[in-house]
């Protein structure tokens, strides 16, 4: 399932907004195929997987075992239900990571498979940080984006100085942040964050995509010379009113919204609706409590620093269960799972 896993994250930035899924298969602990859903609207796992097998192990597919990371779909979308393929290939056994939560599937794929006498195994390392199917089962069941709030901190616990950039985390940490940006949809930061750091929210460090830019700027104080509002990727700039001079074009998307209560609902709705289906909540400190406030978030990835800033903006503590805990040279990488994230669900 780990190599699973690890496949299944070849597919992050292209598959959106499809789940990145790996398969294996395994014939008397040898693998025999393996593949990933490579691209969004084209083959599944599953598909890839079988099509893998060699000439001379292809008798061996219908003794092996298949593993994939998510739950086998079941009707035609854009492509074939990939129950019907494990049918056909006369598979006996399949082992899932976690259920697929889009509502044609969830539980469905399971039972097809079980009515058919194939023996399915469920849940195996579903408690994983960074399951390859968190994004599209956070979008499908909870009708928004999985969300991620990313900081760095000081050793005392500062996430910046105010009114000025400081810059703390090291190389690896920015090279693994650039990974996120590559693999999520979408990146968001508040008024105040782009206009004292001028952060262009590009990904320079990892190979793949950037993210959809998108800037809270209620009041319109981010000049039109920002880094974010260049060219070089979409970005929404999410405001109270658009303005006569406003000039959107095909990067450039202004959307006015009332900045009250309902605001990071409204604008999560407005995500769901363009089928974004992950978001990075990069700062600052006043934007990331926001979502805190109202459980809004699903992961936090802490970038933690030795150096000392001895005063300045406290970084908030997101409270939840600690997943993981990685070295990064000096700096170290801690992932917290809220562990009572709210949905969006309207209806
Ligand atoms: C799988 N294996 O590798 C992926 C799945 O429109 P389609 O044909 O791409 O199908 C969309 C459905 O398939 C939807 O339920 C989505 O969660 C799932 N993705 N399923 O069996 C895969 N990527
Ligand atoms: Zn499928």
């Amino acid at each position: 399932m780990h190599r699973c896993f690890d496949l299944a994250r070849l597919g992050a930035g292209h598959v959106s907004p499809n789940p990145m899924v790996g398969a294996v298969l395994v014939y008397e602990g040898r693998i025999i195929g393996e593949g990933w859903h490579r691209q969004y609207g084209k083959a599944h796992a599953e598909v890839n997987c079988i099509a893998a097998v060699r000439d001379e192990d292809r008798h061996l597919i219908e003794k092996s075992t298949l593993y994939v990371s998510l739950e086998p779909c079941c009707f035609q979308g854009k492509t074939p239900p990939c129950t019907n393929l494990i049918l056909r290939s006369n598979i006996k056994k399949v082992v899932i990571s976690c259920l697929d939560e889009t509502p044609e599937v969830r539980g469905k794929g399971v039972e097809i498979l079980r009515s058919a006498g194939i023996e399915v195994e469920v849940g195996i390392l579903e408690g994983s940080p960074f399951k390859p199917s968190d994004f599209r089962n956070t979008f499908v069941a909870k009708q928004r984006p999985f969300i991620q709030l990313k900081f760095a901190q000081s050793a005392d616990g500062y996430m910046g100085m105010n009114g000025k950039q400081v810059w703390f985390s090291n190389h690896f940490s920015q090279v693994l942040a650039h990974k996120g940006r590559a693999a999520f949809d979408a990146i968001l930061v508040g008024t105040n964050t782009a206009l004292t750091d001028n952060p262009s929210l590009s990904n320079r460090y990892w190979p793949g995509k950037s993210p959809l830019r998108i800037v809270l700027d209620k009041q319109r104080k981010v000049p039109s010379d920002a880094n974010l509002l260049q060219s070089t990727q979409p970005t929404w700039v999410v405001c109270e009113k658009r303005l006569a001079k406003d000039n959107p074009t095909d990067f450039l998307h202004f959307l006015a919204l009332a900045f009250d209560k309902e605001l990071l609902e409204n604008l999560l709705a407005e995500l769901f609706q363009h089928r974004i289906t992950s978001l990075i909540v990069e700062g600052g400190a006043t934007t990331i409590r926001h979502f805190m406030e109202k459980e809004l978030w699903d992961e936090a990835a802490i970038f933690s620093t030795k150096l000392r800033l001895g005063g300045g903006i406290s970084a908030p503590t997101p409270v939840g269960v600690e997943l993981e805990r990685l070295a990064l040279g000096g700096d170290t990488l801690t992932v917290i799972r809220n562990q009572q994230p709210k949905a969006l669900n309207f209806v």
